[in-house]
């Protein structure tokens, strides 16, 4: 393999299955081509897990070629069985369009849509073309040039079979497979993208195109592997859940968490994956890792690198005001809404709202285990309220303290937290 691209996306680990390697590479080191990576709206937010393809895409763009995104107005609307062992349920029109908005959105961040070069992002949307057919030209024009046999034999319908599939997502993948022929025709797209549960549809596509054209034409798929973590456990998983895009869902700060606490064993894979860093960087990180894991180099490189990506430069300010806030314990930085977000993931018990003594508050809310030693904590200076030390046992805790006469975040010893809701 010569392509540089290609080198780079094979040491990278993001190149898993391709439909005909030397042809591809063939074709990349004679033109710069469009090629083509789609999300359907079954969401409207995508989570780390769904971006592999889409960073994969933008290193073509890096490296000369046009990338485009496609949204699944239609297909959302149908259901992809892939990587599914149960039928989908059928999400309503409005639901796709927000979500259709919502990707939108976060496809803008990862890409370059104005690129002077010629090989500017472009976004599409299959139900523009999907929308307006009628189904005696579905059947007519694109039924006919598959067999039931070789649907059949598609992994992901194959594995349907014994506990049912419906016409529906069965169909799935000839609509899959005519997309990539409209941007074959219409955008000159040669490559499809997908992660590794994509292969069935992606195949498709290309028989489609092998059907309607002569032998000149030509185009291939390629698919990314699944993210694994060394341990064995799901990657991109929190005791939160997923690790969405989307900052309402998963705080830039939580954001910079997940990818700062990655273990060493899985730190340089996924800064291999995830960031455009150089290799040369990359290594250097590595040998970090090796020689003085206890910096953690590795680890605030990827979480500087994907919340800047991600969350932008104040995303990541944000992230790294909040880090080092709760490492120093100097929560008067920080802002309420800050304050918020850097503790949703504490422990958090509700209490009366009134005016009430400090000894008495830190017992009920269950901080100090009896009164003897909430004393014993208020004397020695263990206890603080919003980052002010209390050290006055006769101290009332009151309005003032209550941050938006809801909440205060009570400290005892160095690191523990306390959330306590007023109400
Ligand atoms: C539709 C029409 C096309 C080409 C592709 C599609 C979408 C494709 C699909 N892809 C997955 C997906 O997940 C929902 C995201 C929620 C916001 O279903 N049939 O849309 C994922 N994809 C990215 C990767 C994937 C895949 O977006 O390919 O493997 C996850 O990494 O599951 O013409």
């Amino acid at each position: 393999m010569t392509n540089e691209l290609l080198q780079d996306l094979e040491w990278r680990g993001l190149l898993y299955q391709q439909t005909d390697a030397e042809g591809m590479e063939k074709l990349l080191n004679e033109e710069s081509v469009s090629l083509y990576v789609g999300v359907d709206p079954t969401a409207d937010s995508m989570h780390i897990g769904h971006i592999v393809p889409l960073l994969t895409l933008r290193r073509f763009q890096q490296a000369g070629h046009r990338p485009i995104l496609l949204v699944g107005g239609a297909t959302g609307m149908i259901g992809d069985p892939s990587g599914r062992s149960d039928e989908r349920n059928l999400l309503t029109a409005e639901q796709i369009e927000q979500n259709v908005n919502g990707l939108k959105s976060q496809m803008e961040r990862i890409f370059d849509f104005h690129s002077g070069a010629g090989n500017a992002a472009k976004l599409v949307n299959n139900y523009d073309w999907v929308g307006p057919m009628n189904v005696i030209d579905f059947l007519r024009d694109y039924g006919k040039l598959v067999n039931v046999n070789y649907l059949l034999s598609k992994d992901t319908i194959a594995s349907r079979l014994e506990t049912g599939i419906s016409f529906t997502e069965f169909a799935y993948t000839i609509l899959q497979g005519l997309d990539f022929n409209h941007l074959y025709n219409e955008e000159n797209v040669r490559i499809q993208v997908g992660g590794s549960d994509q292969w069935g549809n992606i195949t498709t596509g290309l028989e489609v195109i092998r059907k309607t054209h002569d032998e000149e034409a030509k185009a291939f798929g390629i698919t990314i592997p699944l993210v694994t973590k060394a341990d064995g456990t799901k990657f991109g998983k929190t005791a939160g859940g997923a690790v969405w895009l989307d900052a309402e869902k998963t705080s830039p700060y939580e954001f910079y968490q997940f990818w700062i606490n990655a273990a060493d064993a899985d730190v340089v894979k996924y800064l291999k994956i995830f960031t455009f860093l150089s290799r040369e960087e990359i290594e250097a990180l590595a040998v970090s890792v090796e020689e003085e894991p206890h910096l953690r180099k590795a680890q605030k490189a990827l979480a500087s690198e994907m919340t800047k990506l991600i969350h932008g430069e104040e995303g990541l300010a944000a992230a790294e005001r909040i880090t080092a806030a709760l490492f120093s314990g100097d929560l008067k930085a920080l802002s309420v809404e800050e304050m918020k977000v850097a503790f949703s993931g504490v422990p958090s018990v509700e209490v009366a709202k009134e005016d009430k003594n400090i000894v008495e508050l830190i017992v009920e809310a269950g901080i100090s285990s009896s009164k003897r030693q909430a004393r014993e904590d208020v004397t020695n200076g263990a206890i603080s309220i919003n980052g002010e030390k209390i050290q006055d046992l006769e101290y009332t805790v009151e309005a003032k303290d209550r941050l938006e006469d809801a909440f205060a975040i009570i400290r005892r010893g160095k690191k523990k937290y306390h959330m306590v809701k007023f109400n």
